[in-house]
């Protein structure tokens, strides 16, 4: 039985070593648009690779039409979310790429990596996720035609109305006009409604309740980390 356990440990540590798409070319990702879950942490650099922080994945996608395409690698908000690099390249083999694009700081926090490329139909993009000074684990991959980058929210003001909340809020896009953004407003764990500021968000009875905001840009990217504020409502409307 010793054995059995210490050989499933092993496997386990194993499994938590370097990312199956550590080297290139790494894992292949195919269609117009998608997205994926993966890992930088106990990533490790090969000779001649682009800089990418020395904790590099490597995707293969290959261009389904001549479009523009937006790829972003966005980190969770986990404590171990890392400041995503990431670029992206053609070539054959790690030590001879040639820079497409590159992006180190996007989104609402600036740990995200969001770039666009004109892509040629049929030609293979190689896109590097690494991490900046190193800073490595868990990030979302996700790609689609245009761009992913999603629009941020701000909260300026908020005001406590008896047992609603009012929230004033401002939004802004990297590619959407201010003007152009839409925007969904809840109150706790209630359903997402369209709102526009200021909103008005009742409870159903006082003490802490959490209002909170975001925004969608034209090319249908929704804030993934909502703005919110948190208020102690009266008893009373
Ligand atoms: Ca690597
Ligand atoms: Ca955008």
């Amino acid at each position: 039985m010793g054995v059995l356990v210490t050989a499933l440990t092993l496997v386990g540590l194993a499994a938590a070593a370097a990312p199956g798409n550590d080297a290139f070319p790494g894992a292949v990702i195919a269609g117009a648009s998608g997205t994926t879950s993966a890992m930088t942490a106990e990533a490790t650099p090969e000779t001649g690779e682009p800089a990418l922080g020395g904790v590099s994945v490597w995707y293969a996608w290959e261009a389904p039409s001549s479009a523009t395409y937006g790829f972003c690698a966005t980190p969770g908000t986990a404590w171990n979310s890392p400041d995503t690099l990431l670029g992206a390249y053609t070539g054959s083999g790690v030590d001879a790429l040639s820079e497409v694009a590159f992006n180190d700081d996007g989104g609402w926090d600036s740990r995200g990596s969001f770039l666009s490329i004109a892509a040629s139909a049929g030609t293979t993009y190689h896109l590097g996720v690494g991490g900046f000074e190193g800073s490595s684990g868990p990030f979302t991959l996700t790609w689609k035609e245009g761009e992913c980058q999603p629009p941020d929210t701000s909260i300026t003001q908020a005001r406590v109305k008896g047992k609603k909340l009012e929230l004033w809020f401002e939004g802004s896009d990297d590619t959407t006009p201010t003007a152009d953004l839409t925007f969904e407003c809840r109150l706790d764990t209630g359903a997402w409604a369209p709102c526009t500021s200021p909103v008005l968000l009742a409870a159903t009875g006082g003490g802490s309740h959490t209002g909170y905001v975001r925004a969608t840009d034209a090319n249908g990217n929704v804030e993934a980390f909502p703005d919110s504020d948190t208020r102690a409502l009266h008893g009373r409307a």
